[in-house]
């Protein structure tokens, strides 16, 4: 009888034991990021993967590879189409490639401050151009921030465009960034992030532009001494999925993934808006010479870039029309 009993315990254990690598079975979320861990990008993508663990009680795991561990953000983009990474939070410097009508935020001065960004990016044109990357085996979970862009360099203290003449500056993988800068005067290197910090150490280039939280968490103000507040270009982010990844979750856990990722692009906007707020005295305190630029002999030096057909077509996805229907309705918009 007793034996009984024992056997029948081992056969129902047994039983539950075969069952459970389903039961269990994690799925894993890769996340690459290009920035340094202690950047905004990567304390929303940590916020991301405490609240899709919590909720899917641990049966979805958010695994975060920050620093260009996984290689560029162009890399990282690729890597979603082919499935060899699940997702990304990347600037749209390479999404232009992707899916062309993003360059419509790579314009300069688009957005006067963020509530005009968030308001065309969560809005109908910026669902639309998200929408848009579904097509090229990718799915948008929002619209994060990355922030607006300031020029740091290691010659000279930028009061106008015309003490840009000459200046070597890095900038991100997009002829819309390129056009801008030229048109103020400076000479536009393009290149991955990754390789930017070496660059500027060892001075292939003397200039880059970027959000104050990104010239913090990359320590450049150890190899720039200027800063210039021009906020030239409102720069976004995105939250990325492989469609591959995103098909193999359950419905249930699609819905987490996505409430997750709006409540950690809320979160990672303040953590921006702050970082805004605070940065300046930090970067100040670091030894850099921090100028205020009048913007508007900026926005008259790169109006030209509103007007250059090649930009606007793009804009367009090859048609100009709606690339010059896209730029009215965002500015329209963005008022
Ligand atoms: O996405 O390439 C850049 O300058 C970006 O601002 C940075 O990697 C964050």
């Amino acid at each position: 009888m007793r034996n009984k009993v024992y056997c029948m315990a081992i056969i129902a254990v047994s039983v539950l034991l075969a069952a459970t690598p389903a039961l269990f079975a994690k799925t894993v979320l890769k996340v690459g990021t290009s920035t340094q861990p202690s950047h905004i990008y990567n304390l929303a993508v940590e916020r991301f993967g405490e609240i899709v663990g919590e909720r899917t009680g641990g049966e979805v795991e958010v695994q975060l590879f920050p620093a260009a561990q996984l290689g560029s953000e162009r890399d990282m983009v690729e890597g979603l189409q082919l499935g060899t990474l699940e997702m990304t939070l990347t600037s749209t410097g390479p999404l232009g490639n992707f899916v062309p009508q993003v360059k419509l935020f790579n314009l300069p001065f688009l957005f006067k401050d963020r509530e005009a960004a968030y308001r065309v990016l969560d809005g109908p044109i910026g669902t639309g151009i998200a929408d848009k990357f579904q097509s090229v085996g990718i799915r948008s979970l929002g619209w994060f921030e990355n922030g607006f862009r300031n020029i740091t360099n290691s010659q000279v203290a930028v009061e106008q465009p015309g003490d840009m003449d000459g200046i070597k500056i890095r900038v991100m993988e997009d002829d819309v960034f390129i056009l801008t800068m030229q048109s103020l005067g400076a000479s536009p290197l393009p290149m991955a992030f990754g390789e930017l910090y070496t660059a500027l150490e060892q001075k292939t280039v003397d200039a880059q532009e970027n959000p104050l939280a990104v010239i913090h968490s990359s320590r450049f103000f150890e190899v720039q001494d200027y800063l210039a507040m021009t906020g030239h270009f409102y720069s976004p982010a995105m939250l990325l999925i492989s469609e591959i990844a995103w098909a193999k979750l359950t419905p249930e856990q699609q819905a987490i993934v996505q409430e997750a990722a709006t409540l950690a692009r809320d979160y990672e906007r303040e953590l921006s808006m702050k970082a805004d707020q605070e940065l300046e005295a930090a970067l100040k305190q670091e030894g850099m010479t921090i100028t205020y630029p009048e913007k508007e002999a900026f926005v008259e030096a790169v109006a030209a870039v509103y007007e250059n057909p090649d930009v606007i077509k793009a804009i367009g996805g090859g048609n100009m029309e709606e690339g010059q229907q896209l730029i009215d309705a965002a500015r329209a918009a963005a008022q």
